[in-house]
């Protein structure tokens, strides 16, 4: 049986959902300056050339220190407007309340309420905005499940300090948690450090010029030290706070049992997600990290009583997304399958999304039974979900079965890992629940939710909200703790 608090709700993030960008005394986030792609022609960002140039380049590219950021007149930057969560809150609000959610991830956006990330005083239209919005959640019987920092950055920080490379930006970070924790104490109960943090990889979420593997491994580190302080400011402001870890939970399958692909698939593995949970479920970096570190000679750059940090600062949760598997093996001309942040290895026994990404139900459960097993701490779906393309029909209704389909088989190997495995579970919340622009392409029409929003490619449209068949049969899940999966 689910637990009797078992948080059923939907996921959003600030740079994908909210919009508004350069309102209420709101500064510049690195999110600002991507633009849209698609599945074959990858998201970008604008940067003014020391020779006045705009040019555009990947997030995942080393961007030259003398860069400037800059926004193209010309171009579209979805998280500018993203789906107007700035404005349209109440009538989303009201949406998740007849759904019959009892929970809602959102992230704060940073810049909101630090425009430059460590201003003397925090913006207090910023900070009055998720007040509005935190009060009318829990006037509905809805908990706020807030990610403190979710794929983006003040750019102020990134071209100040260097980003997540500089110890400074670990005291901004700690600063935003303290007026956070301190702002809304007794309203938000659960936090999420940062979002899959161990796919925080590029200049858009670290905010590091120049990035190479050794200047990665060192915002990594202070990222680790943030996230450990956080948690135990979170602690001492208010006890009942829940402050948890974000991982993209990507299960991976060795080919066979050739053991040279078993043996790659657990080195995979510690690279791709096991570092990331261990140091910060279990407060210290796991032997095989260290030891890489030292066979590359990177040297980390630490501070005296950082070990007594990561240790005091341990998760109380793992929140995790997870979307799909994937498949690694030996083999170099193995075909290859995209996924939620990596490309791995094909597998011949799923059939994947229209964006190519594998479905994988039963790995679910598999995933959340390794993930319990490993560290025996509470775990919470926080994103899964279905990317695909919606038809509205004459009438206005949308008939959106494949998601539905998805949803129900994850829910029901879901309710099979708590049921018949003992895995203690808090809550679900999928992705996107409410139409949202994707990360990873900046499209519109690759949509995970459960309302329509009324917005193309290009943020062309109404925004107008519509409720699709997923949004019934959710309803219904709800209803029955899940019992119509
Ligand atoms: C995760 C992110 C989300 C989200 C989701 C779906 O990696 O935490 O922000 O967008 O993936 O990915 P996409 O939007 O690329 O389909």
């Amino acid at each position: 049986m689910l637990r009797k608090d078992f948080l059923w709700g939907g996921a959003t993030a600030a740079n994908q959902f909210e919009g508004g960008f350069d309102e209420g005394g709101r500064g510049l986030a690195t999110s600002d300056t991507k633009t849209n792609g698609s599945k074959d022609r990858p998201r970008k960002h604008s940067f003014l050339t020391p020779e006045g140039n705009i040019v555009y380049l990947r997030g995942s590219e080393p961007i030259p220190a003398d860069y400037r950021c800059v926004l193209d007149p010309e171009r579209y930057y979805p998280s500018h407007r993203a789906v107007d969560f700035y404005h349209r809150w109440r009538e989303d609000v009201d949406l998740l309340a007849e759904m019959g959610v009892n929970a809602f991830r959102m992230s704060v956006s940073w810049t909101r309420i630090f425009p430059n990330g460590d201003d003397e005083v925090p913006n207090e239209e910023g900070l009055a905005f998720y007040d509005a919005v935190f009060d009318a959640l829990l006037a509905r019987g809805i908990q706020p499940v807030v990610t403190i920092n979710h794929f983006d950055m003040p750019v102020a920080l990134s071209e100040k300090y260097d980003g997540w490379l500089s110890r400074h930006t670990v005291d901004a970070y700690v600063r935003l948690c303290d007026v956070l924790f301190r702002r809304y104490c007794g309203r938000v109960r659960h936090w999420m450090t940062f979002n899959e943090i161990n796919l925080l990889r590029g200049w858009d979420t670290l905010g590091v010029h120049e990035l190479d593997d050794a200047r990665y491994q060192q915002a990594l580190y202070h990222i680790f030290v943030a996230s450990a302080k956080a948690v135990a400011l979170g602690h001492q402001i208010d006890p009942e706070n829940h402050v948890g870890m974000m991982l993209a939970a990507i299960l991976t399958y060795a080919e066979t049992c050739n053991p040279a692909d078993v043996a790659l698939e657990l080195a995979v593995g510690r690279r791709l997600k096991w570092l990331f949970a261990d140091v910060q479920c279990r407060g210290y970096y796991p032997s095989y990290a260290l030891r890489e570190l030292a066979a590359k000679g990177i040297e980390l750059v630490r501070e005296p009583g950082d070990d007594e940090v990561l240790r005091a600062g341990c998760v109380d949760y793992i929140g995790f997304s997870y979307y799909n598997s994937g498949v690694v093996t030996t083999r170099p001309d193995a075909p290859r399958a995209l996924g939620n942040g990596v490309a791995l290895a094909e597998n011949p026994y799923l059939e994947s999304s229209a964006w190519g990404w594998p479905i994988d139900p039963v790995g679910l459960r598999t995933t959340l039974n390794v993930l319990w097993d490993r560290y025996q701490k509470p775990l919470f779906v926080v994103e899964n979900g279905l990317g695909a393309e919606d038809v509205v029909e004459e009438d206005g209704s949308i008939h959106d079965e494949a998601r539905i389909d998805y949803l129900r088989r994850h829910v029901a190997e879901m309710k099979k890992a708590v049921d018949e495995d003992g895995v203690d579970l808090m809550g679900y919340t999928p992705w996107g629940v409410i139409d949202l622009v994707s990360a990873g392409t900046g499209e519109m029409k690759k949509r995970y939710g459960m309302v329509y929003v009324d917005m193309d490619d290009e943020g062309a449209g109404t925004l107008e909200r519509r409720r699709k068949d997923s949004f019934y049969w959710y309803q219904r899940c709800i209803a029955t703790s899940g019992e119509v999966a």
